[in-house]
């Protein structure tokens, strides 16, 4: 991508960075870490891939996304705010009683959101579905279906990507948040995920892996992904869990972070200065 291009998508990446720490710090904790793995992933996805109008969500002809990984709902809502989706105003209710945005996506709730998920691996279905869908229409619009390397252990997900393989669904883009923790530990302290590349292979996927931080090499993996023919694709999401701040990439508590913490609430305080700084800067 061009420079400038480079560059609106990095300060998009603040925005959203600030918007989740926000969010969550109002309610007093929430799912940081696996929301700010992906926030290059939403940056380039909706700054440079998804065709979609904001001032109608529900346009036939959207691509659509599928976040199965549903705890990483702020992620998602803070993109949607920040192209208009809905007012950012909004984001500071998020989990309150009668919210459209509550903590997992609601695709009846919020603006955008395609598809409720939050149990995890069901999204992974309800995406082979409606990629189906949208094949049986003759659509050529996509399903961007994001993964968590812990939601791998739902059994439901393989079960899907067998199906979305066999049927060479390559308008399902399956993207792997391979961030390598999960709620309490990383993969392999729970349950050994072995070679998720090879498993993919084996299962007929076109694999792809890619650091997940790196704006210029997700786009052009999506890009090949895009344009792959004739067999079923995955992209493989070499990311950190709490991307972006470095106290949360270490902190072992990075799932789902309580700011009640005197070290949290720091250093939670001292990124949102610093976004701030660099948006009063930008002169956005
Ligand atoms: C069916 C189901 N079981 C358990 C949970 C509780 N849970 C929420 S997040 C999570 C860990 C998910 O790990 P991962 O997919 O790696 O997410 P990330 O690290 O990207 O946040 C678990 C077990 C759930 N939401 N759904």
């Amino acid at each position: 991508m061009d420079q400038k291009t480079f560059d609106e998508l990095s300060l998009f990446c603040v925005k959203v960075r600030r918007d989740i720490l926000q969010m969550l710090m109002k309610v007093g904790s929430g799912h940081l870490g696996g929301s700010m793995s992906i926030v290059e992933l939403m940056s380039v996805l909706y700054g440079k891939h998804l065709r979609y109008d904001a001032s109608n969500p529900l346009w036939e002809d959207r691509d659509r996304v599928v976040l199965s990984k549903g705890h990483a709902g702020p992620a998602w809502y803070a993109t949607l705010a920040e192209k208009g989706f809905f007012d950012r105003n909004m984001l500071l209710t998020l989990n309150e009683g009668g919210t459209n945005l509550p903590s997992h996506p609601d695709r009846i709730k919020t603006p955008g959101v395609d598809m409720t998920t939050g149990s995890l691996g069901q999204g992974t279905s309800t995406a082979a579905g409606i990629a189906t869908a949208l094949r049986m229409k003759g659509s050529d619009r996509r399903v961007y279906l994001i993964v968590g390397d812990g939601e791998l252990n739902e059994g439901q997900c393989w079960e899907a990507f067998q199906y979305i393989a066999s049927n060479k669904l390559n308008n399902c883009i399956v993207i792997i948040d391979w961030n390598k923790r999960q709620l309490d530990g990383s993969l392999e302290e729970v349950i050994n995920p072995f070679d998720i590349a090879k498993k993919l292979e084996a299962f007929g996927f076109a694999t792809q892996q890619v650091n997940g931080q790196d704006m210029n090499a997700v786009d052009e993996v999506l890009t090949i992904a895009e344009n792959t023919k004739d067999t079923a694709v995955a992209i493989i999401l070499d990311s950190i869990k709490g991307a972006g701040i470095p106290f949360f990439e270490t902190y072992s508590g990075n799932h789902s972070v309580k700011f009640s913490a005197p070290e949290v609430k720091k250093a939670a305080d001292e990124a949102l200065a610093q976004y701030e700084k660099i948006l009063e800067g930008s002169e956005v």
